[in-house]
């Protein structure tokens, strides 16, 4: 039986397009979990920055920030997409809610811009937290030690930043270096 030469084209089409694929996809590197750029929460930081923390009750981080993009204001529990070289500044002005930089590994649930800290154990936060502690760690007012971080390329990965009064789960947002 003769194959009709379309069928045969067609054919032959599939198959570059599946190895093209084969060698792109590594099966054993999931990808990272891209900020979706159409949502509000997610900021793209344009160069280094310096961040400016105060907060919403117990609910939320108000981030404050300039950039060449623009100056953000009040931002509640931004997403950061940060980039390796650039130095990043996170300053807690107002009065309590310590503000810890924790790895990825730390319990949440929600998304962009509405994350929970699932966890309410502080051992359990610690054992997620960047290290040295005190590094990753912005005390409020009247300490005002601002965390002072440049992220180099063995850093690129997700982060969470969630304050250390363990009840207030909803003063969580992400970090993501690129
Ligand atoms: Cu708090």
């Amino acid at each position: 039986m003769r194959l009709p030469a379309r069928w045969i084209l067609l054919s032959a089409a599939a198959l570059v397009v599946a190895c093209s694929s084969d060698e792109d996809d590594d099966p054993m590197m999931p990808p990272l979990d891209d900020p979706d750029p159409s949502n509000p929460s997610v900021f793209e930081v344009q160069g280094s920055a310096d961040f400016t923390i105060r907060h919403d009750g117990a609910f939320h981080y108000l981030f404050s920030w300039t950039d060449p993009s623009g100056t953000y204001t009040d931002v509640p529990d931004p997403t950061l997409v940060l980039e390796v070289g650039e130095t990043y500044t996170f300053t807690r002005v107002t009065e309590a809610h310590p503000f810890r930089i924790t790895t990825g590994a730390l319990p949440v649930s929600g998304s962009d811009g509405s994350f929970l800290r699932t966890t309410t154990s502080t051992p359990e936060i610690e054992s997620f937290s960047m290290t040295p502690l005190e590094d990753f760690t912005s005390d409020p007012a009247p300490a005002n030690d601002a965390i002072l971080w440049t992220p180099t390329s063995g850093d690129v990965g997700d982060y969470y930043y969630t304050c250390l009064v363990v009840a207030h789960t909803g003063m969580t947002g992400a970090i993501r270096v690129r």
